[in-house]
């Protein structure tokens, strides 16, 4: 989870004619420079990230067609990019219409760049694939680089324009394509590159491009003499991926189960593993593009596997102990997969373009995991046993999780309604402006109650340690006191649908606003984090639909005489102690607060710095990546302990410990 919202891409319409004139070409790119978001989504850090992956995709698109191994990704100090392919270099002979450099063209025409090689199997960039003149026009400056038949090429440009023809600048040993840009800060909202956003995106499409290695350089940061660095390369593609989601879970089967085959110019590639967890983790995409709302292909998976698990369970004899039916869910209880199709002509559906919707997909991807499914079966009967006896316990935890729920709803209604006795509600019925602080401790839930706008923010406390529902029974879950309290207190209830899918019911959701509220301690964030996994793993609609907060209570209070300032960070605290000794040295008389409890500051301290609207600063919690953030739920709540353990060990420099 981060902190931080995406808009929706809007796509362009497929651009410019090619045989377009070069006035054309000018007036394209005053588009792209017009009306940025039209082009890769938005001008945020989302956008400025967008940039790489255009030219990145070019040079997958390269290693697609068989001519690419390597790509190099460097962040220079001043936020500038450069990706290098040892791929065919883009071509430099002059188009016979437009009579320029074909790389100019590539550089300045929108959508240019695919066309000069029809035949080739071009499958990258199905949902953004811009093109990498987009990138050309939002950045400040731009130099390309051709190695090509034994020579070496170079044009560069401002904000899409050239700035002299492409010329011949040596000879090469070499092959492929060098871009360098610099994002233009007249359009973007921040300029600077995350290592980790890049780093993550170019692990996945290692896993996703077998045998392609992928390199990333920050020079911004120097790591044992040299500049940080991270290789990204994988032999066995989708296998290593879900093992590697799966890092901190206790495996259920000996290895992944492996599928590639092609069907109708269909490339299907997957990969399941089983684990001893509850959750489900199905990640899938086409041209290496995520479809987060999944689609055909993910259609064709599901229904592939339910049939010939069922039928085996069926033809074993292994479901007859059990008195209640099994539905589709039960077979997806632990499981991690990864699908990804390549489709020629991809359909994208819905509202952010997340869908799959080629229906020719799901009888390719259900025939071919089908088929594997079957060998699987009846080679591996030890393993298949285990998978179904899993099944067999899901349904029974399904069936305990529907009957603890239907108490409690049913007792929910009995007393009307009835609100927890511990909620201080707000005075408003209306869901949009009221908010409800979940807050760590009696005492602290007391000053907030004091401290309060009672008309829109209501106060749940919650007693010490939530249940860590990462290692609960679902119905467990239902029967816990404090989460039954964030249920009532909410209005949101679980239903379940034809096939067993849990449902989240928001349509009575009493407040917009849920703001998780703990100390800046230690133990504060494990409180915080143990509410985070129950609303990830339980009301992710709240989450994904931007409904759940993090309160930031200030760390420091900073005194001296009249003047007294509230600080978030070290340098703010910094700046006020020396702001108040007059700009000169740091006085130590200086009186410095240090906060650590919520419970340390009075009602109006914490209305005026942690929830007062105009004052306050909240993050929201977003879901940038399912499975980035599922893995980290596991490693950190789950049953495995040695991942953790490696994970706090990488990690404990970040982390700032101060009793
Ligand atoms: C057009 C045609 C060909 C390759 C490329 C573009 C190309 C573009 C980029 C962008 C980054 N790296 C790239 N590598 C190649 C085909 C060239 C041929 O047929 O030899």
């Amino acid at each position: 989870m981060k902190e931080e919202l995406e808009p929706a891409a809007e796509q362009p319409k497929k651009g410019a004619d090619y045989g377009a004139s070069s006035i054309t070409a000018l007036e394209g790119l005053e588009a792209v420079r017009k009306r940025p978001g039209m082009y890769i989504g938005s001008t945020d850090t989302k956008g400025l990230h967008h940039l790489v992956w255009e030219v990145v995709d070019n040079s997958i698109d390269e290693h697609l067609a068989g001519h690419c191994s390597h790509i190099w990704v460097t962040i220079h100090t001043d936020n500038s990019i450069t990706v290098r392919d040892n791929g065919r270099g883009i071509p430099t002979d002059l188009h016979p219409k437009l009579k320029k450099s074909a790389l100019e063209v590539v550089m300045t025409v929108l959508h240019a760049g695919g066309k000069f090689d029809k035949d080739s199997y071009k499958v990258s960039g199905g949902l953004h694939g811009v093109g990498v003149s987009c990138v050309n026009a939002l950045s400040s400056n731009l130099r390309a680089e051709v190695h090509r038949d034994g020579k070496v090429f170079e044009q560069e440009y401002s904000r899409g324009r050239p700035l002299y023809d492409v010329r011949e600048t040596g000879t090469t040993k070499d092959r492929g394509t060098i871009v360098t840009f610099l994002p233009d800060t007249e359009i973007f909202e921040t300029d600077e590159y995350k290592f980790d956003v890049l780093a993550h995106r170019l692990r996945e499409l290692s896993f996703l491009n077998k045998g392609l290695t992928l390199q990333l350089t920050d020079e911004r940061e120097k790591d044992n003499g040299g500049f940080k660095t991270e290789n990204f390369y994988s032999e066995g593609g989708l296998q290593e991926f879900v093992l590697w989601l799966d890092e901190a879970k206790t495996k259920l089967i000996e290895k992944p189960i492996y599928i590639t085959t092609n069907e109708e110019n269909v490339d299907v590639e997957v990969a399941m593993m089983y684990n001893t967890s509850y959750s489900e983790n199905i990640i899938s995409f086409v041209n290496n593009i995520s479809t987060r709302d999944g689609g055909t292909h993910v259609s064709g998976f599901r229904r592939a596997l339910t049939r010939e698990f069922k039928k085996y369970g069926d033809d074993n004899g292994l479901f007859k102990k059990i008195n209640f039916t099994i539905s589709g869910e039960d077979f997806m209880e632990g499981l991690t997969a990864v699908v990804s199709v390549k489709v020629p002509e991809p359909q994208f559906k819905g509202q952010t373009k997340g869908e799959l919707g080629n229906s020719e997909v799901t009888g390719i991807v259900s025939r071919s995991v089908g088929e594997a499914l079957k060998i699987f079966l009846e080679e591996n009967p030890n393993q298949s046993k285990r998978i179904i006896e899993k099944v067999v316990l899901a349904a029974t935890a399904r069936n305990a999780a529907r009957k603890a729920r239907e108490m409690v709803q049913r007792k929910g209604a009995l007393t009307g309604g009835g609100l927890p006795g511990k909620l201080a509600d707000c005075a408003s019925r209306n869901p949009e402006e009221s908010e409800i602080f979940l807050v760590e401790g009696d005492s602290a839930g007391g000053t907030a109650k004091q401290g309060r706008n009672r008309h829109t923010q209501a106060i749940l406390p919650l007693r010490g340690k939530i249940l860590n529902v990462e290692k609960a029974l679902e119905h467990k879950i239902y029967e816990n006191e404090e989460i039954k309290n964030i249920f009532t207190a909410l209005g949101v209830s679980v239903a379940e649908n034809d096939d067993g899918h849990r449902v989240l019911m928001t349509d009575k959701l009493r407040y917009h606003k849920i703001v998780i509220m703990c100390d800046a301690d230690i133990d504060g964030s494990h409180i915080a984090t143990l509410i985070l996994t129950f609303f990830f793993r339980y009301m992710r609609e709240l989450v994904e639909k931007g409904h759940v907060y993090i309160a930031q209570p200030p760390l420091y209070l900073v005194k001296k005489g009249k003047n007294q300032r509230y600080c978030w960070n070290e340098t703010e605290r910094k700046d006020a102690q020396l702001e108040f000794s007059g700009g000169d040295e740091i006085d130590d008389s200086v009186k410095v607060q240090r906060y650590k409890g919520l419970g340390e500051m009075n009602a109006e301290q914490l209305w005026e710095t942690t929830m007062d609207p105009e004052f306050r600063i909240l993050k929201q919690v977003t879901i940038d990546d399912a499975a980035e953030a599922d893995r980290m739920f596991a490693m950190l709540m789950g049953d495995e302990v040695p991942p953790r353990r490696a994970f706090i060990e990488a990690n404990a420099k970040y982390a700032r410990i101060d009793a």
